[in-house]
Parts: C-alpha cells; sequence; structure tokens
C-alpha cells in the first residue's frame, strides 16, 4: 500500500552489512528477505468512534498493509481514514518525546523531557492545587469518544475531580439522558435481523451514518438492512449522500425538529395509528402526551418546518404503520436549544409505535460477558461536589456520567473565580471544538497550568505548559469499547510506538498510580485482565479470540422478562416507559415534549435576520476527516484540501459566487473563509459549513481562519437541561472574499 510491499531487497541490504559487521547468528527473520518477517494481526481500527475489525500486515516491524476482515462483524469494509492509518502512524510530523514548554503559553518552544520528569510534573502539580484548592480545582478532558472514556472517568474519580470535560452536552449525552429518563436506557436501531425480522421503515433523522458509522451503528449494517426495508425516510435540511434511495425526504428547517416530531405524534395519535395494547401496558402519561401534541397541528407544524404538512402526514403513517421502524437519531438534534425535549419527543414516536424491544425496531442491547465496561469507572465511588454547571443544567449531573458544562467553566475563567486551576486534557481539542473559539483560546489562557496528551502540536497543544505524545492504536493494547455494546474487541498492538509515544491507557494508569495508587494497576496488562475478569478470560486470551459479541434472540422483549424488574417493565421510575417524566418533573423541566423556536431564527429575531438572511448549519461530517484529524495525513488531504460550504445555486447566483470559490461566512460573532460548492438539493436559505478546519501546514496553525466555530455562540440560552450549545442553527450572511457582493 505505501510501497514497501514492493521491496524486499531491503532485507538483503540488511543482511549484507550484518554480515559484513561479522555478526555471528542472523536472526532467522533475515534469511530469506521479507517473507521471513511477514505477519498479520487482527485488530480494532480506531481511527474514527472505530469498530471495524481489520487485518494489519506488519513487515520486519513496519505496516505495509491494512485491511478490512471479512470475516467480523463489519464485513471487511472500511472507510477513507482506516484506510489512511499507515500515513498516521508514520507521519513526520506525530509527537515523539514529551514536551515542557520554555518560551511564552503559544510561542512554540519547547525542551524533550523525559517520561520520568513529565509524569512527576503533571502529578505533582495536581497534588498541589488539590492541597491548596481542592480536587474540583483540576479539570479532566478529553474530546469525543475514542475510546477511552472509561479510563478518563476512573481517573477524575480516583482523584476526586467532579470536572470531566467532554463535548458530551451537544453529542451523545443528550441521547444517553433522553433515553434514560424516558426509556431506561440507550436504545439502538436494529439493523441485525437477529430476531429474524428487518426493519420495514428506516427513518435517518439529522444523521449521515452512511459517513459517520457513528453511536452504536455502522454504515454496513444500515445499507444491508436497507435492502430489506420497504420505507426510507429522510429528516434532513439537505439531501444526504443516501438521499437517492430515500422514498420520503422531509426538508426540515434547520432546528425545528421537535415541532416536526410533535406533529407526526399529531397525526399518529389523532388517527389513531398507534399501538394502543403496547401504550396501555407499557407506558406512563399517555394522555397527557395526546393533550400535549394537540397543539402540534401538520398545518402549524408544516408552517414552522417548512415540510409540506402533506409529507408530514405520510411520515407518520408510514412510521405507524409500516413495522416494525426504528429512527436513525444523528447529533444534529442535539446541538440545539431544545435537545433534550428535542429526542424525547423522538423518543415518543418510537414509544406510541411499539416500536421498542422489538425485532428490527429499537433496542437496548445486552452486553457481552464481560458485562458494561464502564463499570470500570463507576466502582470508583464518585465525588461529592458537583461539576461546575451542573447545578443550572441538572441532567448533566445525572449519573452515571456527571461532567462540567464547558461553556461555564470558560464564564467562570473568563469573568469569574477562575475555579479550575489545573486542565488535563487528553485526546481533545477545545480551541476548535466548542463554540465561540476566541472566547475559548482566552479562557485557556487563564489556567495555570495545562497538560495535553496528542499525537500532534494541535491547535490546543500548543497553549499547554507539557505535551505528551500519544501511541496510536495500531501502537496500542486496549480493549475496544465503543457505542456497540453488544460486543467488545481487541485492539491488538501491530508495531512498537514511534519515539517514545505511549497509549493513553498507559498514561492513565501510570498518572493513576502516583495520585491514587489504590485504584490503579501495576501494569497495563494487569489492567486489562481486570476488566475481562467477568468473561473469565485473560488479555493473552481475548487478543487471540478478537471479539466477544452478544447476537442472539436475547436482545429483543427483555420488559417482558425479569431482566430489568421482577415482575417485567422498563428500568425507568415507574416500570414504564416515561411519555410524561417523572424524573423531569421533579428536576422541575417541563415533563412533556415541547417545541422551541431557535436561538437565533427569522422568527425569533426578525431583525437579526435582515442583516443575517440564511440559515447557517455547522458541522455535517465528511467521509476524510474526523473533526480536526487527518488534515497532515497526505491521502486524505488530497481528496479534500480545503474546507466546503454548501450554497444553493441560486443563492450563489444572487452573490456572484461561483463553485469554487472562497467565501467569507459570518455571523453576529465573526467571520471565516470557506470554498463555495453549489449544491441544488436544499433550500436556497440554508447555508452549511464544514466544521474543526486548522491548517497544520501553517505556523500559526490558521486556527481562527476557517474555524466554524468562530461562528457559533457560547452564549445562554442553552438546552435548559443539559447545557448543549448551538452549532445546526444560526443565522449568516455570505459575501466572496475577493470582494464580491
Ligand atoms: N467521517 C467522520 N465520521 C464521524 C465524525 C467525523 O468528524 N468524521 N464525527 C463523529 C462524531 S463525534 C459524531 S457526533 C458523529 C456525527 O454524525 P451524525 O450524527 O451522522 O451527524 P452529521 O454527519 O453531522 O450529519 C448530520 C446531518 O444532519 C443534518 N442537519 C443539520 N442541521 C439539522 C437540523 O437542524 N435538523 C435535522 N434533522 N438535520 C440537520 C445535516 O445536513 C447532516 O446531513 O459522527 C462521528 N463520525
Ligand atoms: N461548529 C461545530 N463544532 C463542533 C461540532 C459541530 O458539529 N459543529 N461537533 C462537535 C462534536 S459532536 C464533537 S464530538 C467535538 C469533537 O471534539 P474533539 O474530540 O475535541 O475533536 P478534535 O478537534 O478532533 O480533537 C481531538 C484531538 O485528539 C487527538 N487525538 C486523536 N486520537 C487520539 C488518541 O487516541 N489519543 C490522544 N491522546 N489524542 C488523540 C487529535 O489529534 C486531536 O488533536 O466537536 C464538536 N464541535
Ligand atoms: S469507519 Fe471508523 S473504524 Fe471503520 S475503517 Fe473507518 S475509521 Fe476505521
Ligand atoms: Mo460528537
Amino acid at each position: 500500500m505505501d510501497g514497501a510491499d514492493n521491496r524486499p531487497h531491503v532485507h538483503l541490504f540488511w543482511l549484507r552489512i550484518l554480515r559484513s559487521q561479522k555478526k555471528k547468528v542472523i536472526p532467522s527473520i533475515f534469511l530469506r528477505g521479507a517473507e521471513m518477517s511477514e505477519h498479520v494481526v487482527k485488530t480494532t481500527c480506531k481511527s474514527c468512534h472505530g469498530g471495524c475489525r481489520v487485518l494489519v500486515k506488519v513487515k520486519s516491524g513496519k505496516i505495509v498493509h491494512i485491511e478490512g476482515d471479512p470475516s467480523s462483524l463489519t464485513r471487511g469494509t472500511m472507510c477513507p481514514k482506516g484506510l489512511a492509518s499507515i500515513k498516521e502512524v508514520y507521519n513526520p510530523s506525530r509527537l515523539k518525546y514529551p514536551l515542557k514548554r520554555v518560551g511564552e503559553r503559544g510561542e512554540g518552544e519547547w525542551k524533550r523531557i523525559s517520561w520520568k520528569e513529565a509524569l512527576d510534573t503533571i502529578a505533582e502539580k495536581m497534588k498541589e492545587y488539590i492541597e491548596e484548592y481542592g480536587p474540583s480545582s483540576i479539570l479532566i478532558g478529553q474530546g469525543t469518544g475514542r475510546g477511552y472514556n472509561r479510563y478518563t472517568f476512573r481517573f477524575a474519580r480516583s482523584i476526586g475531580s467532579p470536572n470531566v470535560l467532554l463535548p458530551a452536552h451537544f453529542c451523545y449525552a443528550p441521547r444517553l439522558a433522553a433515553f434514560g429518563i424516558t426509556v431506561g436506557g440507550r436504545l439502538y436501531c436494529d439493523y441485525h435481523g437477529w430476531g429474524g425480522e428487518y426493519p420495514k421503515t428506516i427513518v435517518h433523522w439529522g444523521k449521515q451514518l452512511e459517513y459517520t458509522n457513528a453511536d452504536g451503528e455502522m454504515a454496513v449494517w444500515f445499507l444491508r438492512a436497507l435492502e430489506e426495508a420497504e420505507h426510507f425516510i429522510l429528516v434532513d435540511p439537505k439531501a444526504t449522500p443516501v438521499a437517492h434511495r430515500a422514498d420520503l425526504w422531509l426538508p426540515v428547517r434547520p432546528g425545528t425538529d421537535a415541532a416536526l416530531a410533535l406533529g407526526m405524534l399529531n397525526v399518529i395519535i389523532s388517527e389513531e395509528l398507534y399501538d394502543k395494547d403496547f401504550v396501555e401496558q407499557w407506558t406512563h402519561g399517555f394522555d397527557r402526551l395526546r393533550e400535549r401534541v394537540e397543539e402540534y397541528s401538520p398545518d402549524k407544524v408544516s408552517r414552522i418546518t417548512w415540510v409540506p404538512e402533506d409529507k408530514i402526514k405520510l411520515a407518520a403513517e408510514w412510521f405507524a404503520t409500516s413495522r416494525p421502524g426504528c429512527i436513525q437519531i444523528g447529533q444534529a438534534l442535539e446541538a440545539g436549544n431544545n435537545s433534550i425535549q428535542t429526542l424525547r419527543a423522538i423518543i415518543c414516536l418510537m414509544a406510541v409505535t411499539g416500536n421498542i424491544e422489538r425485532p428490527g425496531g429499537m433496542v437496548n442491547w445486552v452486553p457481552p460477558e464481560t458485562g458494561e465496561m464502564e463499570e470500570f469507572a463507576l466502582e470508583v465511588p464518585p465525588p461529592e461536589e458537583l461539576p461546575i454547571g451542573a447545578d443550572r443544567y441538572k441532567l448533566l449531573a445525572l449519573p452515571p456520567f456527571a461532567m462540567c458544562h464547558f461553556e461555564s467553566v470558560c464564564e467562570d475563567l473568563l469573568n469569574g473565580e477562575r475555579r479550575i486551576k489545573m486542565m488535563h486534557l487528553q485526546g481533545t481539542n477545545p480551541v476548535l471544538a466548542y463554540a465561540n473559539s476566541k472566547d475559548v483560546l482566552k479562557a485557556l489562557l487563564n489556567v495555570e497550568f495545562i497538560s495535553v496528551v496528542d499525537l500532534y502540536m494541535s491547535p490546543t497543544a500548543k497553549y499547554a505548559d507539557i505535551v505528551l505524545p500519544a501511541a496510536h492504536w495500531l501502537e496500542t493494547d486496549d480493549i475496544y469499547d465503543m457505542h456497540p455494546r453488544f460486543f467488545v474487541s481487541a485492539i491488538v498492538r501491530a508495531v512498537e510506538p514511534v519515539g517514545e509515544a505511549l497509549p493513553d491507557n498507559v498514561i492513565f494508569n501510570e498518572l493513576g498510580k502516583r495520585l491514587a495508587p489504590k485504584y490503579w494497576f501495576s501494569d497495563v496488562y494487569e489492567m486489562l485482565n481486570y476488566q475481562l475478569r467477568k468473561a473469565g478470560i485473560t488479555w493473552e486470551e481475548f487478543k487471540e479470540i478478537g471479539v466477544l459479541a452478544r447476537t442472539g434472540k436475547e436482545h429483543y422483549y427483555k420488559y417482558k422478562t425479569n431482566y430489568w424488574r421482577e415482575g417485567g417493565g422498563f428500568p425507568t421510575p415507574t416500570g414504564k416507559i416515561e411519555l410524561y417524566s417523572t424524573i423531569l418533573e421533579n428536576l422541575n423541566y417541563d415533563p412533556l415534549p415541547h417545541y422551541r423556536e431557535p436561538n437565533e431564527s427569522p422568527y425569533s429575531t426578525p431583525e437579526l435576520s435582515e442583516k443575517y438572511p440564511l440559515i447557517l448549519s455547522t458541522g455535517g461530517r465528511v467521509p476524510y476527516y474526523f473533526h480536526s484529524q487527518y488534515r497532515q495525513n497526505p491521502w486524505l488531504r488530497e481528496l479534500q484540501p480545503d474546507p466546503v460550504a454548501l450554497i444553493h445555486p441560486e443563492t450563489a447566483e444572487k452573490y456572484g459566487i461561483k463553485d469554487g470559490d472562497w467565501i467569507w461566512i459570518e455571523t453576529p460573532r465573526g467571520r471565516i473563509r470557506q470554498r463555495a460548492r453549489l449544491f441544488e438539493a436544499m433550500n436556497p436559505r440554508y447555508v452549511f459549513a464544514q466544521a474543526s478546519w486548522y491548517y497544520p501546514e501553517k505556523p500559526d496553525l490558521g486556527i481562527f481562519e476557517s474555524n466554524a466555530n468562530v461562528l457559533t455562540s457560547n452564549k445562554p440560552p442553552f438546552d435548559p437541561c443539559i447545557g448543549s450549545t448551538t452549532f445546526r442553527a444560526m443565522l449568516c450572511r455570505i459575501y466572496r472574499c475577493d470582494g464580491g457582493e
């Protein structure tokens, strides 16, 4: 793949050198050129949220080829990011040694230090701050799930800090919370057919699974199920890559999904299309929901969402009558001012149609023999204090995973007591990932000490005091446990790390040993064995087995058994699916789903809309990048060198923009440049900008040049229950960078 396959003479060259040095023993691997030293490692790709099983060919200690494992759950499929992993492992700009800042913050002057000095310094700093200000003064952060969440949480708990930072209040935590309070656990689309049925109706709602393989489902499973489906409904303001396969497309106005779901519920309930037996026996608060949805007639909802009334009705009818059906909920629904109620409305749709826990519907998977891997974090007692912001956004404090609210942390760092004294950021890039990047950077500069663990000198690492080199997944031994939940899979080190890089789990364990030895392990293998104990196997055995998966009928209808409750029921306070949420009621939030207009829109801010006439959504994913990652990967960057914004041809014409022109996209917070791509399959009033862009090749990294979070707001109102910021529905204007109007 990178050419090395065809160069066995390299090894003959070494053989000659060895002979000329009159070595007595020549290792057998050199005797017959390359073939002797070649082997294949079976492992799990983690270049995105991960999960594809892959075969890695290693020759003389170097990776030469990667391909999908056809015998695996992901059927041998891989995406460009996974395939380009060789160029990540051997990327010349990777961090190789621990570094200590010697110049001013952000100046880029570093000194190489030993791991011992680096880890001792970080641990000493933590001890000092804990002593002076208490453990809450330390923030432990990671980015999106990169497979080590349980170590992050265990570490934070073991040092007593409640302030765990994840970009979760606008990604995944709203889903966990909304499913949690409504049905007692996360539901997944059943694309697998283990119960003898595939979904008849599949809905993709703010989701591009075909690109993102996100949140517990892989594209390959969905595409297989799509072949069996009678109806595929797309709910998205623009056509997605699978739009040509859709039978119905609801081009919803960004940020109005709750109204749409409530409108569909209105149709289903008023036309009596709901599953009466299921509703009667297994749901709580149906009558109050019925009353609530009366406020959302299809014609009113059509005016709010800009989706034609007949399409709303048809979608509701198909979903209710062509069963089983499932709804794939995307992150677009979480990054808004009403994320919890939006998701709750959609979950109510699943419930009243009886599509929960049945084959081909929405199922809460049973974990494999290892048990739930997050137990590894939860077994450490939780901190006593609440995380910053969780007093206001109360669902952030919900067990199992309480976390801080980053916008509140930044507000406190900029204008408050500066309660966070130290941040340890492992695999995250707040300077690009969170709303209002310029404020975020200012806030970070007010933190006394920052340590960062990354593969590269990222825009955030640049401002740290100590930077540690993380090993790539191809250099790591660990247990893969991202969202699929019905399986765990072995991540097996294929090659030694470059330079002195160390795997994340090793770094957590080494820091943990220094600060809270009672909760940490003599080495990483003892830690892996411990996590596998319930399955009765060791790491060495698991490495050979590769995957532990549950793929049978035991997943379905668990509420009819004693699985959650003696005598049956769901793991909620009432034992039923809570259409009317008693948990929200107790927290003084609206117990029933409702609609809320986006903070900025032609209706909520008509004056602003005159100056900023277009509706902007940021962050739809692309197949070649994972957030800010891979801009320095030559294979991937070649496929898409520049940031791209989608605009409609009519809009382009109006503003004198041609396909490929650099344009400014401006909101009241600032402006960024991206290249215009003309795209017809959307409303001319919408603009879609990509997120997470920076330019590793530029000396200043171009942090604010094309980064969509220059445009987003970090000011309230957020989602009242969980604090989500808005990424997908704001107002903007656009114009050509070269001065055209
Ligand atoms: N290749 C790649 N894969 C990834 C990632 C990546 O960066 N690159 N990131 C990972 C992460 S952390 C996440 S959270 C997931 C996200 O993955 P998904 O949840 O699949 O989200 P997106 O790809 O952003 O797709 C969102 C879709 O929502 C639409 N949309 C925008 N605004 C709205 C709206 O208001 N309502 C509705 N109904 N739709 C809207 C967009 O047009 C887009 O088609 O992907 C994960 N996978
Ligand atoms: N405007 C806008 N902003 C968004 C979004 C949006 O849609 N629109 N999406 C949001 C979402 S859903 C999310 S989840 C966040 C993502 O936010 P983050 O996860 O913080 O994303 P990145 O900017 O990619 O930062 C990750 C860093 O971790 C490093 N890294 C990668 N793998 C590893 C590893 O294995 N170990 C270590 N130690 N480091 C590693 C990378 O090099 C990179 O520097 O962004 C959010 N930001
Ligand atoms: S989808 Fe994710 S896990 Fe699969 S090959 Fe691509 S990057 Fe790897
Ligand atoms: Mo995410």
